[in-house]
Formats: structure tokens, sequence, C-alpha cells
């Protein structure tokens, strides 16, 4: 783990309440089937929870999976990890029909009290599922090196208007033959914000999108900003 604080658990302290109004910023993880969403969200909540404290909603189209998944692997106390079941596309769960998501998110952060970072994961779609911004404040997009080195140039929304895309499984490129440097200009042409190619699985991967979360959460909380997708 590469975090230089070394409190103990929130399970087991007290945090001091959030600045601002006191709303966490609520944070999308979308993007493309497999392409490293829920873990993501497990590096980022084992990086960031001796700092923060964090509470996580997952949508899966039937089932738990992910948060099961979660809870399985510990990054979190188990009652910090909802999930919703859409029962729909996912895309219409996080982006037109929010409200199973708006009322996951606030009845953990309700739940829990302190919360300072709410992460949500859409269920997998395509290049289009974008995050309503009545839901989140920011989104990452995260992609699939082995899901093909000319989806970036594709472009679509995902890829345009996230405030972070991820290019992920660089480790896989030598095996697929991919060129991420090409995915990192592709992507770069299509966007103003910031693109990261990590591997998130592996040591210290997590960390350049731990840093920009840092930051975000900081800003969030420095400027009192509760709007809806104020940025
Ligand atoms: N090689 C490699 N594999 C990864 C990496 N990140 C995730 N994976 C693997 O990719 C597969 C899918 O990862 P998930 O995190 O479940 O992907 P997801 O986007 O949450 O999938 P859905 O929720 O089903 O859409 C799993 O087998 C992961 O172990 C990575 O950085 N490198
Ligand atoms: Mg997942």
């Amino acid at each position: 783990m590469n975090h230089s604080h070394d409190h103990s658990h929130h399970d087991n302290h007290e945090h001091p309440a959030p600045r601002g109004d006191g709303r966490p910023l609520r944070l999308g993880i979308g993007g493309p089937v497999g392409s490293g969403k829920t873990s993501l969200v497990a590096e980022l909540c084992t990086a960031l929870r001796n700092e923060l404290s964090v509470a996580v909603v997952t949508n899966d189209i039937f089932t738990s999976e992910d948060a099961e998944a979660l809870r399985r692997e510990n990054v979190l106390p188990a009652e910090r990890i909802a999930a919703v079941e859409t029962g729909c596309c996912p895309h219409t769960a996080i982006r037109d029909d929010i409200a199973a998501n708006l009322d996951a998110v606030e009845a953990i952060e309700r739940r829990i009290g302190d919360v300072e970072l709410t992460l949500v994961e859409s269920g997998g779609d395509n290049l289009t599922a974008l995050f309503s911004q009545g839901l989140v404040d920011r989104q990452i997009f995260v992609l699939d090196t082995a899901g093909g080195d000319d989806v970036p140039r594709k472009g679509g929304p995902g890829v345009a208007l996230a405030d972070l895309l991820v290019i992920n499984k660089v480790d896989l490129a030598p095996h697929v033959g991919a060129d991420v440097e090409r995915m990192i200009s592709d992507a770069t042409e299509r966007r103003d914000g910031p693109v990261v190619a990590t591997s998130v699985r592996s040591p210290g991967g997590i960390e350049p999108i731990a840093n920009w979360v840092r930051r975000e959460v900081l800003d969030w909380t420095l400027s009192g900003d509760s709007s809806p997708g104020g940025r």
C-alpha cells in the first residue's frame, strides 16, 4: 500500500465532519464491460481508506456481484458497500432513471454519517454511458487496453467528457499488440481533461488515479461546492 498516513480504519475511529456544507464528493466510475471498474474501485478504496471516509455503491443488472466481490476482498467494512440491482440497461440507471441510485447513495451516506467520498460503479456498458450530473459530481471513464487500441479514436461521450480517462491494463499491451502511446494521443486529441494510462492491478498502478481523486476531494471540500455537476 502506498499511503503516507497510518491511521486506523474507519470502523474503529471517528472522523472530523467534512468541511464546506458537508455533502461528500460523488464520483462515478463508468466504462465498457470488464474494463476494470471494480478493480479500480477496490484499489482506490485500499489506497484511500486510511485518509478518507469512503462509501461505494455498485450497479449490476440482475445481481450484486460487484458489491460481493468488494466485500470478499475486504476493501472496506461491509456496511460501506451497497448494491443497486438496476434490472434494466446500465446506462439508463446512471443517466436517465437515476432514482434507485440516488436513493442508494443518499441512504449509505446518511447511514455512515461522515462520508467524504462516495464511489458509484456503473454497470458495464458501451462507450456512450455517461453519468447524469444529478447523480455524481465527477466521473472517471475506464477503457481496456486489450479492448482494442482504436477505441480512444472512436471517441464517444465517455472518452470526450469524463473528468478523468483511464486507459487500464497497459500490462496487457504487449500480449494483444496494442499501441498505448497511440491510445493516449488519440484520447488526448478528443478531450480537454487528463488521461492516465496504467494497470490498476499492478503494484503502485492505482497511485496516479488516487492522486487525482485526492485533489478532487480536497477541491470539493475546500470550495464547499455541493451543487449538482458543479465544475
Ligand atoms: N492484466 C490486468 N487485468 C486487470 C486489470 N484490471 C482489471 N483486470 C482484470 O480484468 C477483469 C475484469 O475486471 P473488473 O474489475 O471486474 O472489470 P469491470 O469493469 O468491473 O467489469 P463489469 O463490472 O463486469 O463491467 C478481471 O479479471 C480483473 O482481474 C489490470 O490492470 N491488468
Ligand atoms: Mg464491475
